[in-house]
């Protein structure tokens, strides 16, 4: 894991003296990444400037009435640590990712979704599209000073209703009125609300800087993790249904098992530590699984059993959910360790394994589903 134990804690996490536009959105496991989407003209660029607590002379993000004109995606460096990105939506941070080979920054650490005007069920997309991408999202309701005319009553039902069709139960009133140059330089910036956005956002930046930069850590080795399980899965399908399985089976999971092993740990197990390891899984009360070692010796040659092939496949991603488990929560691997999460693995696998098969071990949704994926921990 990360440790960033030396570094100092931010002062606050919008300090922006040193900040720096880039042009390129380079990855980089060490910094935080904050995106705030929205409807072009929602108020996106005048809400970072504001959080900046910028003034209109000193703004950064460039403010323009007429929609469209700052539709390309804005990324500030504001120092070592927090990247800050201003985007329509998280397709044009696709594009603007500089990799190209990967579709997406690895991952969002703080997403911020900027809505106006009357409730607009479209912008539910936005909302979801940004819950799968990270495990934090604010929403803010900008232009508040739209309803300065009406009764205060006004504002609260339009929030409400942004609410239910967002399905969110908080929502941060704002006013960031002012950054666009074409305002009449007489009347003052008009910033409302966004004190308390901020001070939120720091102060959890503050409390779960660590754990974000972990959960970000987790989530990748996890996505790793999944390919080489899914893999191996396709191939002991195969394998499963063959005569004298078992051999092929093994080896299968043992090449899986090392993989894992060394995504996590960067260091190679022998095959001696890897038996070792495996054995675990048919000492004592799991020794059904020994059924993978020994199940085909004990069917004639010829004779495939689809129940008995299913089992193998089962037993096998059991064993190889619990392994990542153990390494990801820097378990050891003692018979006791091994049974308990064995076991809990086990009931679940059964159900969601059954009626699947190897196209569906492909999509990510059978992993979430499986508890793999899932970003909130
Ligand atoms: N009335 C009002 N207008 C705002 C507010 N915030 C931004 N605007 C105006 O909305 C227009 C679009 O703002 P901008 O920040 O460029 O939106 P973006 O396209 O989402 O980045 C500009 O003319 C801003 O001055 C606000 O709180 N109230
Ligand atoms: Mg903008």
């Amino acid at each position: 894991m990360l440790d960033h134990s030396e570094n100092k804690p931010l002062e606050s996490f919008f300090e922006s003296s040193n900040a720096k536009f880039e042009s390129e959105i380079y990855e980089s496991p060490e910094i935080l990444n904050i995106v705030v989407i929205g409807r072009v003209s929602s108020g996106k660029s005048s809400l970072v400037n504001a959080l900046l607590e910028k003034t209109r002379k000193n703004s950064l993000f460039k403010v323009r009435a007429e929609s469209g004109v700052t539709s390309e995606v804005q990324s500030l460096r504001l120092n070592e640590r927090v990247r800050l990105i201003d985007s329509p939506g998280l397709d044009d941070v696709r594009v603007a990712n500089s990799n190209a080979t990967q579709k997406f920054l690895k991952r969002i650490d703080i997403g911020v979704l900027v809505v106006d005007g009357s409730s607009d069920a479209r912008q539910k997309q936005h909302l979801d599209d940004l819950n799968q991408q990270c495990d934090l999202v604010y929403v803010v309701f900008n232009k508040i000073d739209e309803y300065d005319k009406w009764k205060p009553i006004v504002l609260e039902r339009v929030i409400q209703q942004w609410k239910i069709d967002l399905g969110v139960s908080q929502i941060y009133p704002t006013c960031t009125f002012g950054y666009d140059p074409e305002v009449n330089p007489d009347i003052k910036l008009d910033i409302r609300g966004v004190e308390t956005l901020r001070k939120d956002i720091d102060e959890l930046l503050r409390s779960k800087w660590q754990t974000l930069l972990e959960s970000r850590s987790f989530h990748e080795f996890r996505f790793e993790a999944v390919k080489i399980i899914a893999n191996a899965m396709v191939q002991i399908n195969e394998e499963a249904f063959m005569p004298k399985r078992s051999p092929y089976i093994l080896g299968t999971l043992a090449i899986a098992i090392t993989e894992i092993h060394y995504l996590m740990s960067e260091k190679t197990l022998s095959g001696k530590e890897i038996r070792k390891r495996m054995a675990l899984f048919t000492a004592g009360d799991l020794c059904e699984v020994s059924f993978l070692w020994y199940g085909s010796h004990l069917e004639p040659d010829f004779v495939l059993t689809p129940t008995a092939g299913r089992r193998a496949l089962s037993l096998s991603l059991v064993m190889l959910l619990t392994f990542v488990e153990l390494l990801r929560r820097n378990l050891e691997f003692t018979p006791a360790n091994v049974k308990v999460n064995f076991r809990s693995f086990h009931a679940m696998v059964k159900t969601k394994l059954e009626n699947t098969n190897a196209g569906d071990w492909q999509e990510l949704s059978f992993w979430q589903a499986l508890g793999m994926l899932s970003l909130k921990k």
